[in-house]
């Protein structure tokens, strides 16, 4: 179908005007990279996995620096992990059910144990565990199979590796020498980063992190993130440097925080050229924490994925795998309850871009093409005025139901009157569609 240029095209002009040369560069020199932004943009929804050898403490991630484990004792606890229910298969699926379309796995925490197979250390699953399987190359098959993109989340900081030298604000109490080689280190890194860019066929990207333990330390940056894109053109550089974005890189995310805010208090409230993410806990924990109930509901998981879509960016869920490697049932039930909701209001976020109104207090908006969706998720009225549109609406009713919604526009802007009664009052997020007169240029 042949559509004029419409609403998209005006934003996406206004975008690629605003758009700064570094992203536009990269973009274009290498196509499969800015096919790889276009499609990450499209997601939108991403669960995060944070799964390791910390999940046997039940603390979360941080627990071996938290509890100041040195490394022979957290060595012996790594000898022990054994998640004989982890199904690769089952992981993806409710992913899938939950309207997921990728997946980011811790292949490396801050602790420094190698979640994959890797010949650059013994201190990996496969080498050091009764467990012996690669859980990462498991799920990239499934991932290919069930047709969603597979990430590694990969630390930079590493609390057990002895050529972490000089250290950082943390891990000073593994009890290692005083010493090591930092460029030995920085090799032992792009060594592995090779390995998980070719053992696992073609992979959505890297998502880094860590950097912020020795921000004046020399990363060597720009040399890994041409090893990257020289294996995976299509590979996207995901860094969680908590900066504005920096040259080579691909995603600019937030944590714990829709872009811009900083409620988490590390945060940069840059937002940059790039497209966008916010990774969020569903309780308080990344790793698993057996204890911790603070679970968030349904409509408030709802409205961070509808917050994140009307400001351009993607939600990348978290969920903390058990020590057995099974998926917490408040996890389980939740991520369901989402992908309910995602099978029917799923066409008013994947593929869009925010819309023409930015964050109001009342919602957001997010557009494709002529149609702008008006996200009501805080508003207890029927009536609802908007600012002025950039077109005519030619239409306008409820997403789910269709029903007819009045719509009086003036120089001031638009005011919609949401039908009366009806379920729909009680929904999350109640979506109003409007069609714009398409504009012909
Ligand atoms: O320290 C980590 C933390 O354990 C977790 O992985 C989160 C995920 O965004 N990032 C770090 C803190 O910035």
């Amino acid at each position: 179908m042949t559509r004029a240029p419409g609403l998209m095209s005006l934003l996406l002009v206004a975008s690629l005007t605003q758009r700064g040369l570094a992203g536009q560069a990269v973009d274009s020199a290498v196509p499969e990279r800015g096919a790889a932004r276009q499609w990450y943009r499209d997601a939108k929804f991403g669960m995060f996995i944070h799964w390791g050898v910390y999940s046997l403490l039940s603390q979360g991630e941080w627990v071996m620096q938290n509890r100041e484990i040195a490394v022979g004792p957290y060595e012996w606890l790594a000898s022990t992990f054994d998640p004989v229910k982890f199904d690769a298969r089952a992981w993806v699926a409710l992913a899938k059910a939950a309207g997921m379309r990728y997946i980011t796995i811790t292949a490396r925490h801050h602790d420094g144990f190698s979640m994959f197979a890797t010949k650059a250390t013994t201190y990996n699953i496969v080498d050091w565990t009764p467990f012996k399987r690669d859980p990462l190359k498991e799920l990239a098959d499934e991932c290919g199979r069930q047709g969603l993109k597979l990430f590694f989340y990969y630390s930079q900081l590493d609390w057990h590796h002895p050529d972490y030298w000089p250290r950082g604000r943390t891990g000073q109490k593994t009890g290692r020498l005083e010493g090591g080689d930092w460029s030995r280190y920085l090799d032992f890194m792009d060594s592995q980063l090779t390995e998980l860019l070719t053992n696992y066929g073609p992979i959505g990207g890297i998502w880094f992190d860590g950097m912020w333990d020795k921000p004046a330390a020399d990363w060597r940056l720009q040399r890994t993130y041409a090893l990257i894109h020289r294996l995976q053109p299509a590979g996207l550089i995901v860094p969680n440097h908590h900066q504005a974005p920096l040259p080579g890189e691909d995603v600019q995310t937030f944590e714990q925080d829709l872009p811009g805010a900083n409620t988490a208090g590390f945060n940069t409230d840059q937002i940059g050229r790039l497209p966008l993410e916010t990774s969020l806990t569903m309780n308080d924990s990344w790793g698993f924490n057996l204890t911790d109930r603070r679970y968030k509901s349904v409509p408030e998981l709802i409205h961070y994925l509808v917050q994140a879509a009307g400001r351009d960016a993607n939600l990348l869920l978290n969920v903390g795998p058990r020590p057995d490697g099974t998926i917490p049932p408040e996890a389980v039930e939740r991520l369901r309850e989402v992908g309910r909701w995602l099978a029917t209001y799923g066409g008013s976020i994947y593929g869009t871009r925010r819309g023409p109104i930015p964050p109001r207090a009342w919602g957001v908006t997010t557009a494709r093409g002529d149609s702008v969706f008006v996200h009501v998720l805080d508003w207890p009225d029927r009536a609802l005025a908007l600012p002025p549109l950039p077109a005519r609406v030619v239409g306008a009713s409820m997403f789910a139901t269709g029903e007819r919604v009045e719509v009086r526009q003036s120089e001031a802007g638009v005011a919609l009157t949401l039908p009366a009664g009806g379920g729909e009052a009680h929904d999350p997020d109640r979506v109003v569609v409007l069609r714009l007169k398409a504009r012909r240029n």
